[in-house]
């Protein structure tokens, strides 16, 4: 009957519609979303314009590189937007939010839980190791050590992801957390002690330096941030607020630093350059 069709309702928790449309009628939330879609593509088309002339491939795939930061982007927060990648989550007990319930805007039902924006750290995945190929690139460092800051740093996301995740243990969330944490503390011994090394010999301490200081402050910041927002201690219960923070780094840690790295490369091809013989066919294309 009707009765038995709300409890199972309630159990399965909202459909998507419904997180869409909560989306689209939670102000705070929603701009913290859509504002970044609307960045992302403008920063594409931008980039595009700005490197137009480049033809050095070395330094093209520098740009490239910080492009696809932004292409994972507007695939990220559609993913957001549509509900696609957001749940309620039910907290376990232990945490701040146990026992919470979510009154989804825009006639959405109630659930049992807090919302996740779980698709950002999912993405994060896809979208992070570009920054960190566009960083070694700058420092003239090798393959080897580019690699294994990549798989470090997708362990930190995919890792960040199970944190959100866990329902069934408030220490197993942490658990989590502490292994991301310690996944990033390698890529950050690669940015603060490998690459400063690289980057002085390729020429290129200057830009590396500023780079490397502006991504190890805010990929900290987002490591507290989620430490203090909804999914962690929840000092920040609000969900709006909670994802805006993140909204906002990305702000500076994607266009910020892509649109430092792009104007250094234009200005510094010879720097840049591997020469005649970098990439496949050798002739700058
Ligand atoms: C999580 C939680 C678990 C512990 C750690 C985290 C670190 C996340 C970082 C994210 C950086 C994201 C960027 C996005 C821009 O595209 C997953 C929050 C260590 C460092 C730079």
């Amino acid at each position: 009957g009707t009765l038995t069709a709300v409890v199972l309702n309630a159990a399965e928790g909202p459909t998507q519609a419904e997180l869409f449309e909560h989306v689209l009628n939670d102000p705070l939330l929603g701009s913290s979303i859509y504002v970044n879609i609307a960045l992302a593509g403008l920063s594409l088309l931008l980039f595009a314009f700005l490197a137009r002339g480049l033809t050095d491939p070395r330094a093209k795939l520098i740009v490239v590189s910080t492009m696809a930061v932004s292409a994972v982007s507007v695939a990220s927060y559609t993913g957001l937007a549509s509900g696609l990648t957001i749940g309620v989550v039910e907290m376990p007990s232990g945490h701040a939010l146990a026992g919470a319930t979510t009154d989804l805007a825009g006639g959405g039902g109630t659930y049992d839980g807090t919302i996740s924006l779980w698709g950002r750290y999912l993405t994060w995945a896809f979208s992070t190791p570009f920054i960190l190929l566009a960083l070694g690139l700058i420092a003239g460092s090798n393959l080897t050590k580019i690699v294994t800051a990549i798989i470090f740093d997708v362990g930190i996301m995919i890792t960040g992801l199970a944190a959100a995740l866990t329902t069934s243990s408030y220490l197993m969330r942490w658990a989590w957390y502490g292994i991301s944490c310690t996944f990033f503390l390698v890529v950050v011994y690669i940015l603060l002690v490998e690459w400063p090394e690289d980057a002085k010999r390729a020429g290129t301490e200057d830009i590396f330096n500023t780079l490397k200081i502006l991504t190890v402050v805010l990929w900290f910041g987002y490591t507290v941030w989620w430490a203090i927002g909804n999914e962690g201690l929840a000092l920040i219960e609000n969900v709006g607020i909670t994802s805006w923070g993140y909204s906002a780094f990305d702000i500076v840690a994607k266009y910020g630093f892509s649109l430092l790295v792009i104007r250094y490369v234009l200005n510094n091809v010879e720097t840049i350059s591997a020469g005649e013989e970098y990439g496949i066919t050798g002739d700058g294309v």
